[in-house]
């Protein structure tokens, strides 16, 4: 085909580049998402840069997330971030001596010898360690990757699905923006303006060192995101107690993946993998029963504080097109969504912005308010094959490779026009452009 050559230098031009990023990035142990902006290991990244890695080194992908598990905590949770000692405390807020795992954690058994924040991130880790056990098989038996990961992963949901059912309903809630991963999405802002903000003197933030203010969330957000994590410290990481609690589409359709994948991982070691996936299509029968809106045609998230479904239109609500046992105009209804004016892919946009491009709150280049992300479009990718949709996904995979490499691996881009946001050199953007390519 015309151009082919042109293509072709231009793929392993691509592959080249997210190899050095990885190489870049990498510490000896995990995978830094951004060499200056985020300097430790973030959870949500490390199973997104695992799931590219393993394209590299199936070795250094396991490691990654055997990393980020010896960092688990006794009662199950994985923090969402473990620190690197050797990182400066100034360079990263909020920093170790504000989370205090080791002191105020020490009832929900948080480790000793490495300090981690209290909150969590999305479960993709069981998802990511079914597939970098895939890239190697050999390597991973003899390694015996799979059977030392699986207890962690499976005391990891127990924790999530029986600490942190605060709606009772079945799903997960999150209690801190920042565990959702979408940290100033517009979802948030009903049920956190509930919250009073931290006084905006009373902290520091390093993030705007690295990033642009007009693509970073305001200081009211992070005043806001202050108090909630202070508050949930001061408790000793208990939970049931906290004035923030939301049911998300994506984290919970990304648990019930995960959920799936450990079924997998139960039965490559010889273990029942029935009743795992049993209940993994409760959660996704949960799913749909509570958050599902047949009128706006995507998952919404429900306040469980205020009890009320939050109108507002995310790609969060988009995710759970990942499940596999989604019925079939719940997925059609999904891709009408997609396809249509508030998120304009293949119209408007080639790939899928952050938040509702006719949303009040929409903003091209702040953070979670509209910008495309790569995991995202990666996430939507795999939801549209699965569902027999290749020609969408083909189209929104180019896209996905042809802006990483235009925007040097950014961190999110103008949904519009491509154009970087964020810090470049970005961990999942250049691990989920290596895996697209395979
Ligand atoms: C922060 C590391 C993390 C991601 C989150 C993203 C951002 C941390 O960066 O949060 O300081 O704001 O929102 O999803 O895991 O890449």
């Amino acid at each position: 085909a015309p151009g082919g050559d042109a293509r072709t230098t231009g793929r392993s031009v691509l592959r080249r580049g997210a190899e050095e990023v990885l190489e870049r990035n990498w510490t000896g142990t995990s995978t830094v998402p951004s060499l200056g902006l985020y300097p430790h290991q973030w959870s949500w990244d490390s199973a997104f840069i695992a799931i590219g890695l393993r394209h590299v080194s199936p070795r250094r992908a396991q490691t990654e997330l055997e990393t980020l598990l010896a960092a688990q905590w006794g009662d199950g949770r994985v923090p969402h971030i473990v620190f690197n000692p050797s990182v400066p405390l100034d360079a990263y807020f909020p920093s170790p001596d504000f989370w205090r795992s080791s002191t105020a954690g020490r009832a929900a058994g948080a480790p000793r010898t490495v300090q981690t924040s209290g909150i969590v991130q999305p479960p993709v880790h069981a998802l990511a360690a079914w597939l970098v056990h895939r890239a190697d098989p050999e390597l991973s038996r003899a390694r015996g990757f799979l059977a030392r990961v699986y207890p962690r992963l499976a005391a990891w949901h127990r924790y999530l699905l029986h600490r942190r059912d605060l709606g009772g309903g079945g799903l997960v809630s999150v209690v801190h923006p920042w565990e959702q991963g979408m940290d100033n999405a517009p979802a948030w802002d009903a049920p956190l303006a509930r919250v009073t903000p931290a006084p905006a003197r009373s902290f520091r933030r390093a993030d705007l060192d690295h990033g642009a203010a007009e693509d970073r969330p305001t200081d009211l957000d992070y005043g806001r995101y202050v108090r909630l994590a202070a508050g949930y410290r001061d408790g000793g990481y208990a939970d049931g107690g906290g004035e923030f609690a939301v049911e998300d589409p994506s984290f919970n359709a990304l648990l019930i993946a995960s959920e799936h994948a450990l079924a997998r991982i139960a039965h490559e070691l010889g273990a029942q993998a029935t009743a795992r996936h049993a209940r993994a299509e409760r959660l996704t029968a949960a799913l749909v029963d509570r958050l599902w809106d047949p009128e706006r045609g995507l998952f919404l998230c429900r306040d469980v504080r205020g009890g009320t479904l939050v109108g507002e239109r995310g790609v969060s609500g988009l995710v759970p097109l990942i499940l596999p046992g989604l019925a079939r105009e719940v997925v059609s209804a999904v891709v009408r969504t997609l396809r249509g004016p508030h998120f304009g892919l293949g119209t408007t946009t080639r790939l899928v912005p952050s938040y509702d491009l006719l949303g009040e709150a929409f903003d091209p280049h702040r953070y979670w308010r509209g910008p495309a992300w790569f995991n995202t479009g990666w996430l939507i990718e795999r939801g549209l094959r699965l569902h027999g949709r290749p020609a969408e996904a083909d189209a929104l995979r180019e896209a996905v490779l042809d802006t990483a490499l235009t925007s040097d691996f950014a961190e999110y881009v103008d949904p519009y026009t491509g154009e970087g946001c964020g810090t470049t050199g970005f961990g999942w953007t250049a691990a989920l452009t290596l895996d697209l390519l395979h």
